[in-house]
């Protein structure tokens, strides 16, 4: 029986990361006196790695600067965080097509709702909340309540853990190669819904790939519930 889905949150709830968070890098960098900006494709690639500071550190120590504390990445990522911040209260992100109606559908049908993620605590819950409304989303948890990122498995372990139901009552949607990574290192049947900046990967592995929420067949609570149970009983 399908429980709950447990939903990624950047590039599978809404299409964050081109328009959203990689300008706030990059007025972060300015901002810290650098003269460093990631073009659209350059941010694909460094997508791989998880997590904003992480990313950071990784960007830095690849073009040589200097930053052996690693305090410099964690600077440059609070600022980042505050712009991110701002874009998210000024309402600028909205959820992809077909999301709200799924949202909807699966909260009619009783499955609950939970989001995991690799993104800062301070962002995600109001993000969520804007996007699904208060209080749909049963557990969220976010990068800052893990010690390991996408693509371990902890992040939905914990939201398991906190939900009290085994990987085989759950579903998890994501986006990119790296979240179906780490859903399936947890033991989760896995839907990909794809974006600009993802349907080239290889989703070796997945429950289902869509195009869309809304485009081809519509992603609704009776597809996520057949899904799950064509991977459970093939
Ligand atoms: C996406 C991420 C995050 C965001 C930036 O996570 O890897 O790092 O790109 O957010 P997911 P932060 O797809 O799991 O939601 O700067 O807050 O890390
Ligand atoms: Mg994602």
């Amino acid at each position: 029986m399908l429980e709950a889905v447990i939903f990624d949150v950047d590039g599978t709830l809404s299409d964050t990361e081109r328009d959203g968070h990689r300008p706030a890098f990059n007025e972060a960098f300015a901002i810290h006196g650098l003269d460093l900006a990631w073009d659209a494709d350059e941010y694909r690639e460094l997508l791989k790695i998880t997590g904003g500071c992480h990313r950071i550190a990784h960007d830095l120590r690849a073009r040589g600067i200097a930053d052996a504390t690693g305090q410099l990445a964690v600077a440059i990522h609070r600022t980042k965080t505050d712009l991110f911040c701002s874009q998210v209260a000024d309402g600028r992100l909205s959820p992809r097509p077909g999301l709200v109606e799924l949202i909807a559908d699966l909260r009619n049908c009783g499955i609950r709702v939970t989001v995991a993620t690799t993104g800062s605590r301070r962002w995600v819950r109001p993000l969520v909340h804007q996007l699904i409304g208060e209080g749909t989303a049963e557990v969220i948890v976010t990068g800052d309540d893990v010690s390991q990122l996408k693509p371990d498995p902890e992040v939905y372990l914990r939201a398991l853990d906190e939900l009290c139901l085994r990987p085989e009552d759950a579903l998890a949607v994501e986006d990119s190669a790296v979240g179906l990574r780490s859903a399936r290192a947890a033991g989760l049947a896995t839907v990909i819904v794809t974006n600009g900046y993802t349907k080239d990967q290889d989703f070796d592995g997945a429950a289902a790939v869509h195009p869309g929420y809304d485009t081809g067949p519509a992603l609704l609570a009776d597809r996520c519930q057949q899904i799950h149970h064509n991977w459970w009983t093939s």
